[in-house]
């Protein structure tokens, strides 16, 4: 399989870094460390058998959540899949928290009710485990922000190559079309559905640049490896649906270093395969880059992940220590309370 992705960007990518800036840069770059860190050692706690359920890395992915809410900022409303760990930390949800969420406890973002598939904060609608269930629910967000005026916010909805042969999909980009609803939807292509590839499961070979002009939406393809060309693309579509509300369809094409989940044992792939597409490694990509351009050396970074494997020990030892919810509690939660005064 071909791991050269068709790029968005082609401009000066030394501007690009210094239009960041260096702080900005060190910050980017240890939130992608801390999520590595966080998917490595959470997979080894669930071999301990520590955490049960449903586990899926985000492991290779990083570059692309990341550059998405550094362009266009967390004040916005985010939904993505099963595969969420990554976005909650990227949106405020704590390595503690979210951690205990794993461990199943009672500390945990939902109270250890829900587990390493469903993670919310402020500003993230959840994860979801049904493959394409939160694509209709970015799209009512999307109405919302319109209903509202709001002409500051847009929805981001993150989704797998796998959801796109969803009814979901196909309803929610015609309505967000017709309506014309500030949402972006992002297909993170990691080329494999399960065990399907994906050149068995779609008709396309560029999903988004085909399947937009289907529903009069714009189409674009970035590299999902490549944080730089994330960033790049995700400020443009940002840009584009502020000035004029209507929804855009984007492919990231990146590659998954792990199984589907934690259960998979990968069959479907060579060992070759597999190690020709970690290759490009985005947090690898990004260091070199950085480091070529000096704007960080190799010791600054060894330190910054040093602490970040500090900061996910730390939450694997609150975890532990947290206590399990109490069984009482199990009703709680379950509907919203009542409005006041709704049937006077
Ligand atoms: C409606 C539905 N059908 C099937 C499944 C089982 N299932 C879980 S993940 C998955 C594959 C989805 O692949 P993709 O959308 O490409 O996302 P990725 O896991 O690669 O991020 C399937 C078939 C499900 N959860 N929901």
């Amino acid at each position: 399989m071909n791991n050269c992705s068709p790029t968005f960007f082609k401009g000066d990518r030394k501007q690009v870094l210094q239009e960041i800036g260096q702080d900005r840069l060190k910050n980017v770059l240890r939130r992608m460390l801390l999520i590595r860190n966080f998917e490595a050692r959470a997979e080894a706690a669930y071999q301990q058998g520590k955490i049960g359920g449903f586990f899926h890395s985000y492991i290779g992915q990083e570059a692309i959540q990341t550059a998405s809410i550094e362009a266009m900022g967390v004040k916005n409303w985010w939904i993505t899949s099963y595969r969420c760990h990554a976005l909650a930390l990227l949106l405020g949800a704590t390595p503690n928290e979210i951690m205990a969420e794993l461990y199943g406890r009672a500390t945990g973002n939902a109270k250890g009710r829900g587990g390493s598939m469903h993670l919310y904060t402020e500003r993230l609608l959840g994860g979801f485990g049904i493959v394409g269930g939160q694509i209709p629910i970015a799209t009512g967000a999307a109405f919302t922000i319109k209903y509202t005026n709001n002409k500051d916010e847009v929805a981001i909805c993150y989704l797998g190559d796998g959801a796109v042969a969803q009814g979901a999909f196909h309803e929610s980009l015609n309505l967000a079309s017709l309506w014309g609803l500030p949402c972006i939807y992002v297909i993170e292509n990691n080329k494999w559905g399960m065990g399907t590839a994906v050149t068995r499961a779609l008709t396309n070979k560029l999903i988004a640049e085909e399947r937009a002009p289907g529903y009069n939406m714009k189409g674009y393809t970035f590299d999902g490896m490549d944080f730089i060309d994330c960033y790049e693309g995700f400020k443009h579509v940002h840009q584009s649906v502020l000035a004029d509300s209507k929804p855009v369809l984007v492919e990231v094409i990146a590659d998954r270093f792990k199984g589907h989940s934690i259960s998979d044992p990968g069959l479907y792939r060579t060992k070759e395969q597999l190690k020709s597409s970690m290759t490009r490694d985005p947090i690898l990509l990004l260091q070199k880059e950085l480091i070529d351009h000096h704007f960080m050396d190799e010791a600054e970074i060894k330190q910054i992940d040093k602490e970040c494997r500090e900061q996910v020990i730390e939450a694997m030892k609150f975890a532990d220590e947290s206590p399990w919810p109490d069984p009482n509690t199990l009703g709680e939660d379950v509907f919203a309370p009542e409005p006041e005064g709704i049937f006077e």
